[in-house]
């Protein structure tokens, strides 16, 4: 059975939304990030870089949430979260890749620079930056969500998981999306039941 090493309101939940999508059975290792947990040597052994999510399925590691949830998708192809047809396959990475290194990077470097690094290190002129790199980027996504339901297609893939938690991830550090557009699909993206029943998985794991 797949194993899913994560920690609630961490990237983690990515992971365990996509087992749900998908309908597969997993087991919920909780790491205590808060107690340092993801440091100590048994989870070095999944993951050196210390840090969840990590995804094992029997003999195989998987760290990285977007290549964990593509290989979720490509592990259960009924669920449709990578799509099958080349060109959309292809769209479906690009908006994987524009997920994380557009949208996400600004979003992570602004919350290093709010409340990870230490305070000697903290540049408030960088978070500012980040904001407004992170706004313009989500002004893109906007324009191509503008006629859609789905960034890829017109079915739910983990390109939108990538999306959807990187957006509501903005809205909880109080960065406007400022587009209808892209409140209402992050909203919609916020309502999946599967993204609901991972959390409750994933909180109830970590409260054993
Ligand atoms: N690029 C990685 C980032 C993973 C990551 O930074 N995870 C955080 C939780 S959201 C973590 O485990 N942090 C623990 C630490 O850095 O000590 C991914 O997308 O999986």
């Amino acid at each position: 059975m797949i194993k899913i090493y994560g920690f609630p309101y961490t990237r983690s939940t990515r992971a365990t939304w996509a087992l749900e999508e998908a309908g597969a059975e997993y087991e919920f290792i909780p790491v205590n990030l808060a107690k340092g947990h993801q440091n100590q040597p048994e989870f070095l052994k999944v993951n050196p870089s210390g840090k969840v999510p990590a995804l094992v399925d029997n003999d195989f590691v998987l760290t990285e949430s977007a290549a964990i949830c593509t290989y979720i998708g490509e592990r259960f192809p009924a669920s449709g979260l990578v799509p099958s047809g080349i060109n959309d396959r292809a769209h479906y990475y690009q908006w994987c890749f524009f997920a994380m290194s557009e949208l996400e990077t600004p979003l992570w470097t602004m919350t290093k620079h709010t409340k990870i690094l230490p305070k000697e290190r903290r540049i408030p002129a960088v978070a500012d930056s980040c904001i407004w790199e992170f706004q313009r980027a989500a002004t893109v996504l906007a324009k191509h969500l503008d006629d859609r339901e789905f960034v890829v297609g017109d079915q739910f893939t983990a390109a939108d998981i990538l999306l959807g938690a990187t957006l509501n991830w903005a809205l909880k550090a109080e960065i406007q999306l400022m587009s209808t557009v892209l409140e209402t699909y992050a909203d919609r993206m916020a309502d999946r039941p599967a993204l609901l029943r991972a959390r409750e998985r994933e909180a109830k794991a970590a409260a054993g």
